[in-house]
């Protein structure tokens, strides 16, 4: 779950089914023939680094055209839906997205921006731990098609739902599928569910599935920002710098970030707000040993996650995957993570 702001608040999604489309295509097909599409380059917020930014009730003109990055879709199944190998897209707004002239050429206030997104984040997500070695050295982890729905209701909460594993992203204040961060903290929640089933049935084990959708969300966007070239204006630890624009007033704009002071004895029973100790845990172990190797650790290492773990078990099965996948030396940095939080029995 990603926030919870507002959620019964329904009624003002009615109004949300006009779409409209961009002109003439902004690319074409590529050799290979994946087709291309407009995206963010994570959030337009991160990349542009305006804090002023708002959503203007989804008006093209609230983001400037330089957000926009023309990147390619890829492993669909060339029926021309938004159906490939990691992800399939469904949408009670508007209709399905379709490509015009090899291309997915929708801007931020037509519905189906949104599909694109959430078909670009996902894949790119399952991509990057495909890249790590996960379903082919180490185990999959989610490396299956995943559901996502984009949600009509207006409620600005979006949400992985365990009985149909499917991904389900709201409407309300920014569009959640216009932020990449938001996209990418609930398949982290795909993930957590795929390789433990019913995983998060105690707090502590809550908690420690948000704080990895957030570092997941920040180190998925890093590494497609690195590797596509694209600016990153606005600080790495913030979370969903443009979702949140509508629910915080201050600047910079995050939901939440993963370079916080809290300590295990800073816990106040709410998953999201204790997630902030395991993000930061994580986020301090990516510092130390760098992406890849922090990455294959902490996935790898919560195949032998308990459903309802603590903080202190998942933290111990943390440090033993580094030192069977790396040795004591890297074992005692991923260790020094958790006991700076204050995590017990580490
Ligand atoms: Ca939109
Ligand atoms: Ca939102
Ligand atoms: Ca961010
Ligand atoms: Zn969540």
């Amino acid at each position: 779950m990603f926030h919870r702001i507002n959620r019964r608040l329904l009624a003002a999604s009615i109004g949300a089914l006009a779409l409209t489309t961009l002109g003439p295509p902004a690319g074409v097909a590529s050799a290979d023939g994946d087709p291309s599409a407009q995206v963010f380059m994570v959030n337009p917020v991160q990349s542009g680094g305006d804090q002023q930014l708002t959503d203007g009730k989804d008006a093209s003109d609230a983001v400037p055209a330089t957000a926009y990055a023309t990147a390619r879709l890829r492993n669909l199944d060339g029926s021309g839906a938004l159906d490939g190998r990691w992800v399939s897209i469904r949408s009670e707004t508007g209709a399905p997205a379709r490509p015009v002239g090899g291309a997915y050429a929708y801007d931020r206030s037509a519905d189906q921006f949104e599909q694109v997104m959430a078909y670009f984040w996902v894949n790119e997500a399952q991509e990057y731990l495909q890249g790590l070695g996960f379903g082919s050295e180490l185990p999959g982890a989610n490396a299956r098609q995943q559901p996502v729905r984009i949600n009509q209701w207006g409620a600005d909460n979006s949400f992985f739902t365990d009985k149909k594993a499917e991904i389900r992203l709201g409407k309300g204040g920014v569009d959640d599928a216009e932020d990449a961060e938001v996209i990418v903290h609930e398949y982290g929640h795909a993930v957590h569910h795929a390789q433990v089933p019913g995983f998060g049935t105690s707090v502590e084990a809550g908690s420690i599935g948000e704080g990895f959708g957030d570092y997941l969300a920040v180190t998925v966007g890093e590494h497609a920002r690195t590797a596509y070239g694209w600016p990153r204006r606005a600080d790495l630890a913030c979370v969903a710098d443009w979702d949140s624009v509508s629910y915080t007033s201050a600047a910079p704009h995050c939901l939440r970030r993963t370079d916080t002071d809290k300590v295990y004895a800073d816990r106040t029973g709410s998953v999201h707000a204790d997630g902030e100790i395991w993000s930061r845990a994580l986020f301090d172990i990516r510092g130390a040993l760098g992406a890849r190797t922090a990455d294959r650790i902490i996935v790898n290492a919560q195949f032998g996650f308990a459903p309802d773990t603590s903080f202190a078990a998942a933290a111990r099965q943390t440090i033993a995957t580094a030192r069977e996948m790396y040795g004591d030396r890297k074992a005692d940095t991923v260790r020094q993570a958790f006991a700076d939080r204050g995590i017990p029995g580490v």
